[in-house]
């Protein structure tokens, strides 16, 4: 068995339907967990729903219905998205889960017995969309004069007893750790900005409500819930069996990596790693906050009527044109844009035009002229040998780009290698050849359908599904699919079946 590898991404709140940066967070993460299966890991990728909360209450209370029932029916409707999206997570978790109670309360314990939690009354300015309290010297000046935190969300005075959090006993032991493991918090510039913050000193941190009653009760305290925060980050426990130590926690914790957006960086870059140390956990290896995605470089909002369903994009564009836009399109870790444009620009020009077009071509002369089978012709050439040589160094360079997790350069890296194959069928035209030196022309099919499969091997993690009816038509069993078989060459006389448009072209309709 592989190296274990356990990768996860946010926990979404189910207060809504799913929009595109839900998506884009899902498809990213999907990328990485399926290129560490093809590169033989043993991976554990969990994702899930936020079910707790002050904003669930309200939501559901605002729409007539229980919070289970809002809790149901919104996290099938993320589990759809992950289906759909062909996002292949191990366990889909839901806070709402008995197994996340127990959990949550003994994470709870814990810090409890290491003596970091203690009953206090708390006072602040309390944000509901982002479930945090701000600092004075947090708040902006919104319209009309009201008060919003520093992410642009309404903030409320807000007065309870709380049991808190030792947290600022914490931030030496904290900055001794982003010093000692430089890749802790990533990219460069997110760590930055919680040194930064860490180092300013940190307050005490609320973790328990009266207020409300949905969430995790707190074990001996009637009348309190956890702050949901403390619930949520605990899910990256639960999902591998905490607390006790069955064979999946032995096996996967501590995580390898955290994918999350950028404004939640601070949550899982101080609050959780000061949470398991006070319990005595090992802490996370990696925590990479990616960046969010615009709409024409707008950010969404349901009150400019620009948020989107990304359930509607994949109807529109198809799954892995989305999936490749996004992963191709948005330098992993920076905000990225999206347009319509740009994705009908992309999906022509590398999917259709680029790998599209290679592998049409090449199966269409293999089943006309060569009998639907593998053909494999006279002796190869210098020609052939480079075409090989330039895959394997953008597989060597999309490998080195997946291991910094710059997935865009990695795409970028491979179809360096696709635009090299069609510089090599333009040039070798066996179309031409097949009258003059047909043992030549079936070499030259033999080499464009094996860089086609190794194209289609290598781009797997990224267009699961296009990638997999490529290696159909090239007649590859599915355990010939990951990047191993990339060094066992295609077996000249296999019989393919009739080769079909796997990217299709897309054509305004005006
Ligand atoms: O924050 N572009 O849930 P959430 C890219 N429940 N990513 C975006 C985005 C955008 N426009 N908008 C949101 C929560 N995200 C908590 C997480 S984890 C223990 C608890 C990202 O539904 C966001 O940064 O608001 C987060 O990583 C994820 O989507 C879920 O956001």
């Amino acid at each position: 068995m592989g190296k274990p590898f356990y990768i996860t991404t946010a926990i979404s709140y189910p207060n809504g339907r799913p929009h595109i940066g839900h998506a884009y967070e899902a498809i990213a993460t999907d990328a990485i967990a399926r290129y560490r299966r093809l590169s033989g890991d043993d991976v554990f990728f969990m994702s899930g729903t936020d079910e707790h909360g002050l904003k669930m209450a309200q939501t559901a209370r605002d729409r007539g219905i229980e919070v289970r029932a809002l809790a149901d029916e919104m996290s099938s409707a993320f589990r759809e998205m992950d289906e759909t999206l062909n996002i292949s997570f191990d366990r889909f978790i839901r806070t709402t889960e008995p197994a996340h109670y127990a959990a949550s309360q003994a994470l709870w314990e814990a810090m409890r017995e290491r003596g970091d939690i203690y009953l206090g009354r708390y006072e602040g300015w309390y944000s509901v969309r982002d479930e945090a309290f701000y600092g004075e010297d947090e708040l902006i000046e919104g319209e009309g004069g009201a008060k919003l935190s520093s992410q642009g969300t309404p903030v409320v005075w807000t007065v309870e007893e709380s049991w808190f959090f030792r947290l600022s006993a914490y931030a030496d032991r904290l900055i001794e750790h982003y010093e000692a493991n430089p890749g802790f918090i990533r990219p460069e510039g997110r760590r930055n900005e919680v040194m930064a913050f860490v180092r300013g000193g940190l307050s005490d941190l609320s973790i328990s409500r009266t207020s409300f009653d949905w969430g995790v009760p707190v074990p001996g305290s009637p009348g309190h819930v956890m702050y949901v925060w403390v619930d949520a980050l605990t899910n990256y426990l639960t999902g591998v069996g905490y607390p006790g130590v069955p064979a999946t926690y032995e096996r996967f914790w501590p995580a390898d990596l955290h994918v999350i957006g950028k404004d939640i960086v601070r949550f899982h870059a101080v609050y959780w790693p000061a949470f398991l140390m006070s319990a005595g956990l090992p802490l996370p290896k990696a925590v990479f906050g990616h960046g969010f995605l615009l709409n024409r470089g707008e950010k969404m909002s349901k009150s400019v009527g620009n948020v989107v369903d990304p359930l509607e994009m994949a109807r529109t564009y198809g799954v892995d044109q989305l999936r490749y836009f996004l992963l191709r399109e948005v330098s992993f870790g920076q905000d990225g844009s999206y347009s319509h444009e740009a994705i009908v620009t992309r999906s022509n020009a590398d999917l259709a035009n680029g790998l599209g077009n290679l592998a049409q071509r090449c199966l269409s002369m293999i089943a006309k002229n060569c009998g639907g089978a593998v053909p494999e012709g006279s002796a190869a050439t210098a020609e052939d040998e480079a075409l090989l040589a330039a895959l394997r160094s953008a597989a060597d360079e999309a490998g080195r780009a997946m291991g910094d997790l710059a997935i865009h350069n990695a795409l970028s890296a491979i179809w360096g290698g696709v635009a090299a194959a069609n510089v090599y069928f333009a040039e070798q035209a066996p179309w031409t050849l097949r009258k003059s030196d047909p043992a030549r022309a079936d070499r030259v099919l033999y080499v464009a359908a094996e860089a086609v499969r190794q194209l289609a091997i290598l781009v797997r993690w990224a267009i699961p599904a296009s990638a997999d009816a490529l290696l159909d038509q090239l007649g590859q069993p599915v355990e010939a699919r990951d990047f191993a078989a990339l060094e066992t060459p295609l077996q000249p006389g296999i019989t393919l079946p009739a080769p079909q448009g796997v990217f299709p072209r897309w054509v305004d309709k005006d």
